[in-house]
């Protein structure tokens, strides 16, 4: 693309799906802003969002295909994957075969996918990472309403007089969209719920936060019901002429109750009454749920009891109200249109009803279609790992850390004859792979996605793909092809892949399914090109612009008798052991996403937090033995990982919360993913990631270290490290569990040796503390500071120092002293990464008379762009208060 022409298109990250305008600049960089005219964010961006532009360097990019470790052309590689899926599928049938796949393919990649699996192999052996995501909400969705259908809007949370947020850390993970419920709570006095084990910076933003016990919330919305039937709020109407199954629903909820309530959730019984009581008085209520809700082996259970309140008082579909599932992945609800679950079909239709199975190939015209549902995420891969599963593809997703058990899955694809992995990047899960297939990124792609609201935005490409990357639907059609598929597979554009899935979609539907983008069966090249974001569904002959939609006001559902559907919840208990006494809740944090391939590679991004962590309540770290940044074991019967202790009480007693991100790459024994329990949820197949049987033990260390370093290390000699990328350079926190004998080596292995350098070092007598700078010309080449203690160095500042064109004299003998002098405010902790503003800027505007979010943001921007800091600000502002009070 040309400099200076912006191209509207997607931001890759969360479900929200804000509208991004991403013009390359002249110097080769790419500048970033919203897009004012997208519905989803009007203009707003997130840290994450707005710093977009600095993850597109290409220096870790995939450029070649490669065959066994070796560069190879692509010829030869499409040729090895089609011969060997070909060969496995003759041999040992289409079910020995299987494709793994992600929510942030987009959607003609996914649909590709799941048509070469489902109708022209013949198996429904492709699952994907929405396995871990949203496979709860789906099957909820499924048994409510026949159809896997979100009935409400964004505009809902903006209309509604109570946002109860149920499992959801929204500040951080879907910000944009918190910053409308915000927005909207000023205008109209919203009142906000948050329901979470963990005092979140949502729930510190909240007007009530519920501390439930982890996996209470089935009582918890089963103790609603009781207390709404109790009230007389059933609509009897509504229930009487568009729903079953009521009476067995509230059977259940009645020996629940307030008691089974009371007891489940362990929350102060007055606390559980104002709930029930704002619920009941508030007929505009939105009920919005993520993974507290999803990732639990009761997830579909949770999602049923919340459905079930809202069916109930018929507080569904109409403005301001209805459940709200939030999607995390910009593409989940993509994936679930097109089918890419292995339980489901394309299109919403039915992989169990072998009319739409007839349908379906007919118009493929495929060769053999799957006749029944195929392995679910954990296990396909444990099919992998005995042996069923003897080749698999694994596109856009890096289940060596993100799912369960994550070291039997890397065992499994060890064992695995064939495995071929599509990324961007290497990463955990390309290791494995036998064929490294190198794809084309956000910024070169061109396609759809689906947002949380059932908004499909257009994705378009601003750069071209560097070395051979190819985008995934081509790289897919070609395999497609040369398994002798090549007519099926002949799409010479997104475009027209585009148009096969809109026009299924609208195939015999007469309204008779949700999903129906039959408007779009024809869309010319140009007028894909020109998509503005429009909400589905949109019949054949619809206008595109068309109001907004939502779903089941007046009944209408998509289960054959047209009436929604009340499901009992019973409540049950998830236990742990005396062994493993802690729960292990794991989630996200700010400006990480994932397993951080993209995220990690912004400074900015990585200066939130730099490594991982475990949040631990104080009773609990005292008990173990933790003392607060010392390291902690966590043992699980799957595996080991050591982070930094976090001892908080915002953590209640009982449960640990360490983030999902940190993998291999980025630190010595930190994925989490290798101590997460796989137990499932019996119906919709998702691990329950937010509950593990855990415990903790200090990881007893010799020294603690930190260092900034010019250039990354090959290796790192340390029992324990994490490396984050900063400006100019890298940072890295360690520690070792025996003492070092000589600190000038080990510094020189850091940070390298020479004889134009200038080292300078400090250390006491018996070498406990250690300090050294080493100097090219004037500039710093790398520094390490270790002592017995976790070391007491300001770390923004020192990081710093990586970026001074030069330092003499005594600034040398500063940066030894690990602070910077009075003339040079430490800036501390970054707190806001959309401008870079520390703590200790933000308590001394405080000091200085700035006692408002707003004052602080007037004084030094922070908290002015994404907000999602805001919390963070306030919180520090809070503790300065307190501070002059006492
Ligand atoms: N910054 C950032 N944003 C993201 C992502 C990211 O990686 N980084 N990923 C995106 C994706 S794919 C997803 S799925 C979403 C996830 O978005 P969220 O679901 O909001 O995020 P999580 O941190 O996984 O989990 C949310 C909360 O569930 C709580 N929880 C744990 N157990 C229970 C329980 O039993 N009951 C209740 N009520 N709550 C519980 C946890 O304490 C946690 O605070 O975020 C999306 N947005
Ligand atoms: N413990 C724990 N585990 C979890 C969760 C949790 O809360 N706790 N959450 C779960 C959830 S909700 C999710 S969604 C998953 C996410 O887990 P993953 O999907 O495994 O995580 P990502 O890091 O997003 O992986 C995406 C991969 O795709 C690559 N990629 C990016 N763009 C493209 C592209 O265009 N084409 C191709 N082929 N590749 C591309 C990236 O480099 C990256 O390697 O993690 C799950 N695992
Ligand atoms: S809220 Fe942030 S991460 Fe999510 S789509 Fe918008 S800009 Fe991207
Ligand atoms: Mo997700």
């Amino acid at each position: 693309m040309a400099s200076g022409t912006p191209t509207r298109t997607t931001c890759p990250y969360c479900g929200v799906g804000c509208g991004v305008v991403a013009t390359p600049q002249e110097d080769g960089s790419v500048a970033i802003k919203g897009d004012e005219r997208h519905p989803a964010n009007y203009g707003r961006l997130c840290s994450k969002g707005s710093a977009l532009g600095e993850t597109l360097s290409l220096d870790d990019r995939l450029l070649h295909p490669e065959i066994d470790g070796r560069r190879a052309g692509w010829n030869e590689a499409l040729d090895l994957v089609a011969a060997r899926f070909s060969e496995t599928i003759a041999e040992h049938g289409p079910e020995s075969v299987a494709f793994y796949g992600s929510g942030q393919l987009l959607t003609e990649d996914y649909y590709v996918a799941n048509k070469l699996m489902k109708g022209f192999i013949g198996a429904a052996n492709i699952d994907t990472n929405s396995r871990l995501c949203m496979a709860s909400s789906v099957a909820g969705h499924i048994r409510a309403f026949g159809s896997d259908t979100v009935p409400g809007t964004y505009e809902d949370l903006e209309e509604a007089d109570l946002v109860v947020l149920v499992g959801s850390n929204m500040t951080w993970c879907h910000p944009v969209l918190f910053q409308r419920l915000l927005a909207a709570r000023e205008r109209r006095g919203t009142k906000i719920v948050v329901i979470d084990p963990r005092r979140t910076v949502t729930a510190e933003a909240a007007d009530l936060h519920l501390a439930v016990a982890p996996n209470s919330d089935v009582a918890l919305f089963a103790g609603l019901l009781d207390h709404l039937d109790r009230m007389g709020l059933c609509d009897g109407d509504y229930v009487g002429s568009h729903t079953s199954g009521l009476d067995e629903a509230l059977q259940a909820a009645r020996e629940c109750g307030f008691p089974g309530a009371l007891t489940a959730t362990r929350l102060p019984a007055e606390q559980l009454r104002e709930f029930y009581t704002l619920w009941s008085c508030s007929e505009r209520v939105v009920t919005a749920y993520s993974q507290g809700v999803n990732q639990s082996v009761v997830g579909t259970d949770k999602v049923t009891a919340i459905i079930n309140c809202h069916l109930f008082t018929s507080r569904i579909g109409r403005p301001g109200m209805g459940p709200f599932s939030l999607t995390g992945q910009p593409n989940a609800m993509g994936g679930r249109e097109v089918g890419g679950l292995a339980n489901m079909l394309a299109a919403h239709l039915d992989i169990a009803n072998p009319n739409h199975r007839g349908m379906v190939q007919a118009f493929w015209n495929g060769p053999r279609m799957a006749g029944r549902p195929g392995l679910k995420a954990v296990d396909l891969f444990r099919a992998v790992g005995q042996g069923q599963v003897k080749a698999v593809w694994i596109m856009g997703t890096n289940p060596a850390d993100s799912l369960p058990d994550a070291d039997a899955v890397q065992d499994a694809l060890r064992r695995c004859p064939f495995v071929v992995v599509s990324d961007v990047v290497r990463t955990d899960t390309t290791r494995h792979a036998h064929v490294l297939l190198p794809a084309a990124a956000w910024a070169e792609k061109s396609g759809t996605v689906t947002n949380s609201e059932r908004r499909i935005s257009r994705q378009r490409s601003f750069l071209k793909p560097p070395g051979e990357a190819r985008p995934d639907w081509r790289i897919i059609c070609d395999v497609a092809a040369r398994m002798g598929f090549a007519e099926a597979f002949d799409y010479q554009s997104p475009a027209e892949i585009f148009r096969e899935h809109a026009a299924l979609s609208g195939l015999a539907n007469d309204g008779r399914r949700d999903f129906d983008i039959g408007a779009c069966a024809e869309l010319s090249e140009a007028a894909y090109d020109a998509l503005e974001p429009f909400q589905w569904p949109r019949r054949q002959g619809e206008a595109l612009d068309a109001g907004t939609t939502r779903f089941f006001a007046g009944g209408g559902f998509y289960t054959p008798n047209r009436r929604g559907r009340f499901v009992a919840t019973p409540v049950s208990q998830q236990a742990v052991s005396l062994d493993f006494p802690l729960i292990l809740n794991t989630g996200r944090i700010r400006d990480q996403w994932h397993t951080m391939t993209r995220t990690a590679k912004t400074p900015r991004l990585m200066s939130h937090y730099a490594e991982s962590f475990c949040e631990i309540h104080p009773d609990d770290a005292e008990d173990a033995g933790v003392a607060p940044a010392t390291l902690v074991r966590i043992v699980t019967p799957q595996g080991t990982v050591i982070v930094r202790a976090l001892v908080t009480e915002r953590q209640q007693k009982g449960s640990i919360f360490v983030p999902m991100h940190w993998t291999d790459q980025q630190t010595a024994q930190g994925r989490i993913g290798a101590a997460t329990l796989a137990a499932v949820d019996p119906v919709s197949g998702q691990p329950g990631l937010k509950f593990s049987g855990a415990r903790i033990e200090p990881f007893d260390v010799a020294w603690y270290g930190f260092a900034v370093l010019r250039n990354r290390p090959e290796t790192i000699p340390a029992d324990y490290w994490a490396i984050a990328q900063a400006e100019g350079g890298w940072r890295i926190e360690l520690a070792g569990a025996e003492p070092v004998e000589d600190w000038a080596d080990f510094a020189a292995d850091l940070i390298g040796s020479g004889e134009n350098l200038e080292t300078l070092s400090y250390s006491d007598q018996d070498q406990a503390s250690f300090r050294l700078a080493t100097f090219s010309g004037d500039a710093l080449l790398g520094a390490l500071f270790a002592a017995p203690q976790p070391v007491a160095v300001s770390r923004t500042w020192a990081v710093e120092r990586l970026k001074a064109s030069s330092i003499a004299g005594a600034e040398r003998l500063r940066l030894l002293s690990g602070r910077p002098g009075l003339d040079q405010p430490d800036p501390g902790p970054i707190v806001c990464a959309c401008f870079s503003v520390g703590a200790n800027q933000i308590a001394a505007a405080v000091e200085h008379g700035a006692s408002s979010v707003e004052a602080v943001g007037a004084a030094l921007r922070a908290g002015t762009n994404c907000g999602s800091c805001r919390v963070e600000i306030r919180r520090l502002i809070d503790a300065a208060a307190l501070k002059k009070a006492v």
